[in-house]
C-alpha cells in the first residue's frame, strides 16, 4: 500500500516513517510513504500559497492552486484504487473501523492544511472525506496523518511481527487488552500474577478474557455495547 502526505512541512514526518515498526515495513516493501511539498506546486512568484480569508478575520487560508496542483500530479501517478483525505477536526471520527477500510485502498492521499485551514473549494473539487483523529485542534494535519498511516499500516499483512496478530490486540472485539508483565516476578513488593507463572494454558487464556472485561467495565465502560466512538448501536 502506498501513503501518499501532501504537507508544507515535508521534512517533519518522514525521521517517523523511517523508524520502528513502520520504517521495517518500508523497507521490507510492504508500504511506501512519501511526503510531498506542497509549496513546490505553486505558481506565484514570491511561492506563496496563502492568501488572507475572503470576508475578513484572521489568520491565512490555503489557496487553491498549489493544493490543487499537488493532489492532481500526484493522483496522475497513482495505480489503482485512491482515496483523497483531508485532515481536519471537522470530519468523520477516526478509529479501528475506519483504519481497516482504509487498509483495502491501493493509495491514500493525506491532505494537511495549516494556518486557518484551506479554501473550501478544494475539498468540493478533489477530496474523497475530511477525517478527524480526535476532538481538539492542532497546528496541522501532519500529526493526524502520521496517525492514520501508522494504525492503516499495522493492518497489512506482514507488518507486524507474527506473533503479534493485530486482531488480538485491544480494542479488537471492542474489549481492552488484558494486564502483561514480563521479568522479574517480583517488583518493589510487586508480584506478577501467580495464574501466568504455572503454564496452565487454558487457566491463563480464561483469567486474560476476564481481565479483559473486568479492565473495559472499570476504565472504558463506554465500550461495552458500543461502537468504538461511544456511540450507542
Ligand atoms: N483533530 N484531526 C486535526 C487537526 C489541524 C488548521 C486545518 C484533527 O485531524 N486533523 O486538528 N488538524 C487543523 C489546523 C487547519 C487542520
Amino acid at each position: 500500500m502506498h501513503f501518499e502526505v501532501l504537507t508544507l512541512f515535508p521534512d517533519m514526518l518522514r525521521p517517523v516513517f523511517d523508524a520502528s515498526i513502520i520504517g521495517r515495513a518500508v523497507q521490507a516493501g510492504l508500504i511506501s510513504v512519501s511526503c510531498t511539498d506542497i509549496r513546490s506546486y505553486t505558481k506565484d512568484k514570491h511561492r506563496r500559497v496563502d492568501d488572507t480569508p475572503y470576508g475578513g478575520g484572521y489568520g491565512m487560508v490555503m489557496q487553491c492552486q498549489p493544493v490543487i496542483d499537488c493532489i492532481r500530479d500526484v493522483k496522475s501517478r497513482l495505480e489503482g484504487s485512491v482515496r483523497v483525505v483531508y485532515m481536519s477536526p471537522q470530519g468523520r471520527l477516526f478509529n479501528n473501523e475506519v483504519a481497516k477500510e482504509y487498509a483495502a485502498y491501493d493509495n491514500l492521499i493525506l491532505l494537511c492544511g495549516h494556518y486557518e485551514g484551506i479554501d473550501e473549494r478544494i475539498i468540493e473539487l478533489e477530496v474523497d472525506e475530511e477525517l478527524s483523529v480526535g476532538n481538539y485542534v492542532l497546528t496541522g494535519g501532519e500529526l493526524p496523518a502520521a496517525i492514520v498511516v501508522d494504525a492503516v499500516s499495522r493492518r497489512l499483512e506482514g507488518v507486524l511481527p507474527a506473533a503479534e496478530c493485530s486482531e488480538e490486540e485491544s480494542l479488537e472485539g471492542g474489549l481492552l487488552e488484558y494486564p502483561q508483565y514480563t521479568r522479574p516476578r517480583e517488583f518493589e513488593g510487586l508480584c506478577v500474577p501467580e495464574v501466568l507463572l504455572n503454564g496452565n494454558h487454558a487457566e491463563i487464556e480464561k483469567w486474560r478474557k476476564a481481565q479483559s472485561y473486568e479492565r473495559t467495565l472499570k476504565k472504558r465502560p463506554e465500550l461495552l455495547n458500543k461502537d468504538q466512538n461511544g456511540e450507542k448501536q
